[in-house]
C-alpha cells in the first residue's frame, strides 16, 4: 500500500502525487468511500490501491483512492487540506493596500484553521515607499504577524519566500491583481502560470479557477545538492462579502491587542464598541496606544458584519418555524431544509453541506447525488 497527496480534481477523480514513487497518478475514488460521504480535496493525504505505473513517459499511471487520512486542518475558501502556512498577499499600491481585507482574512483563518502559521506577504514593493512599508511593519509585527516584503517583478524578497515554502504546504490568498500567480512563477518558473488576465474569461490549463498543489523545488544556495520539495497553491481572488461571518462573541478573541486590554474594561461582557469604561476606546486617543487606528476600524467593521449576520440567522430560524422550506436532493431522496434569507444563503453553503453529510451519516439511504452536490459546492466556493 502506498500513500499520496491529492494535487487536484481531474476527470471525475483526482491527480495524486506519490512521494515514494515520485510520480503522479490518475485516481478514481473507491465507491465505498463515496458512500460513506468521505470528502476529498486538494492537499488531502490518501492511501492508494491497485497502483498501475505509467508504461511510458507520455501517459499517467493509475490507482484507486482507498482511504483518506485524518486531516490536520481544512481551509474552506477554497477547499484545501493540511496546510502548514497561509500567505495573505496584497500590494501596497495597484491595487491599494486594504487593511480591512487583511484583518478579515486573519480573523477568518484563525477561526477556521488549526496548527498553521499565517504571514502577510506584501508584493509589488518596487512600487512602495520605505515609510509605507515601515508603517505596516510597526502595526503587524508587534502582534506576532510576520510581514514579508517582496517584488515578483524585481525578485526582491523571493529568496526568503523560497526558504519559507520549502518542505511545507502553503497557500497564497488575496484579491485579484496583487501578484499571486506572478509570485508562484518566481518560485517555479517552468510552471508559467497565466498572469494579468481576467480570470473569469479563462478556461484553460493554468488559470486559477480550481485549487491545485504545485511542487516547489528548493535548492540550497550552494547548488542543488539538497532537495526539499514544498507544495504551494494559487487561488483565485475573492471578496470579503464571500467570507462566512464569525459569531460576534468570537471576533475580539482574534485581535491580540484587544484581548490584552479587555480584562480592564468596566463590564466583563464589553464589546469595545460604545460602552462606558471601555479601556480599548479610552486608549485609542492616547499617543502610546498599542492599538492601531486601522486595526480598531477593522474590528468595528467585522463586528458590525458579524452582528448583522447573527440577526439574520435569528430571523431565519423564526422563518423556518412558520414553514418557509425548500426541498433538496431530488427524486425519492428529497429532504426539506430551511429556506435561507438571500444574503445568508451564499455564506451558508458549508452549513448546507454539513446537513447533507449528517443526513448521509444518519443514513439508511445512499445519497448518490450528494457527492455531486458537494463537489459543486466546492466548485462554487473555489471560483
Ligand atoms: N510592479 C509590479 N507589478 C507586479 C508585481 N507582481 C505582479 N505584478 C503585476 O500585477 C499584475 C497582476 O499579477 P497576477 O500575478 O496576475 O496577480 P493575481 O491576480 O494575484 O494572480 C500583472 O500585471 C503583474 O505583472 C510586482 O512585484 N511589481
Ligand atoms: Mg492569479
Ligand atoms: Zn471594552
Amino acid at each position: 500500500m502506498i500513500s499520496g497527496r491529492v494535487l487536484r480534481r481531474h476527470a471525475g477523480g483526482y491527480l495524486v502525487h506519490s512521494d515514494e514513487l515520485n510520480a503522479i497518478f490518475q485516481c478514481p475514488v473507491r465507491a465505498r468511500l463515496k458512500k460513506e460521504g468521505v470528502s476529498i480535496f486538494a492537499g488531502d493525504l490518501v492511501d492508494l490501491d491497485e497502483v498501475e505505473p505509467a508504461l511510458s513517459d507520455t501517459e499517467r499511471g493509475t490507482a484507486v483512492i482507498s482511504a483518506r487520512h485524518q486531516r490536520k486542518n481544512l481551509l474552506t475558501r477554497p477547499f484545501i487540506a493540511n496546510l502548514d502556512q497561509v500567505f495573505i498577499v496584497q500590494a501596497i499600491h495597484q491595487p491599494e493596500w486594504n487593511a480591512l481585507l487583511c484583518d478579515r482574512y486573519l480573523v477568518q483563518l484563525q477561526l477556521e484553521l488549526e496548527h498553521f502559521r499565517s504571514f502577510i506577504c506584501l508584493n509589488k514593493c518596487d512600487l512602495a515607499e520605505k515609510d509605507e512599508m515601515t508603517a505596516l511593519r510597526n502595526i503587524y509585527e508587534p502582534l506576532g504577524y510576520k510581514i514579508l516584503f517582496i517584488s515578483a517583478k524585481t525578485g526582491e524578497g523571493v529568496e526568503e519566500l523560497k526558504n519559507r515554502v520549502s518542505a511545507k504546504t502553503s497557500v497564497l490568498i488575496g484579491p485579484s491583481g496583487v501578484g499571486k500567480s506572478s509570485i508562484i512563477n518566481q518560485l517555479i518558473p517552468e510552471l508559467e502560470l497565466k498572469v494579468d488576465i481576467n480570470e473569469d474569461l479563462l478556461v484553460g490549463r493554468h488559470t486559477t479557477t480550481y485549487s491545485e498543489l504545485y511542487k516547489v523545488p528548493y535548492f540550497e544556495k550552494n547548488g542543488p545538492a539538497h532537495l526539499h520539495a514544498g507544495w504551494i497553491v494559487d487561488t483565485p481572488g475573492f471578496s470579503i462579502s464571500e467570507l462566512e461571518y464569525p459569531e460576534p462573541a468570537d471576533v475580539a478573541w482574534q485581535f491580540p491587542e484587544i484581548i490584552e486590554l479587555a480584562p480592564n474594561c468596566k463590564f466583563s461582557n464589553c464589546q469595545h464598541l460604545v460602552e462606558d469604561g471601555c479601556k480599548i476606546i479610552e486608549t485609542l486617543d492616547s499617543p502610546q496606544s498599542k492599538i492601531a487606528g486601522s486595526r480598531y476600524a477593522s474590528y468595528c467593521a467585522i463586528m458590525a458584519d458579524a452582528q448583522a449576520a447573527q440577526k439574520i440567522r435569528k430571523e431565519t430560524t423564526q422563518k423556518v418555524d412558520v414553514g418557509t422550506k425548500k426541498t433538496v436532493g431530488g427524486h425519492a431522496k428529497a429532504r426539506v431544509l430551511p429556506r435561507l434569507n438571500e444574503r445568508f444563503r451564499a455564506s451558508s453553503k458549508r452549513r448546507g453541506r454539513q446537513d447533507l453529510m449528517e443526513f448521509r451519516k444518519s443514513g439508511n439511504e445512499e445519497l448518490e447525488e450528494g457527492d455531486d452536490a458537494e463537489d459543486d459546492a466546492a466548485d462554487d466556493l473555489g471560483t
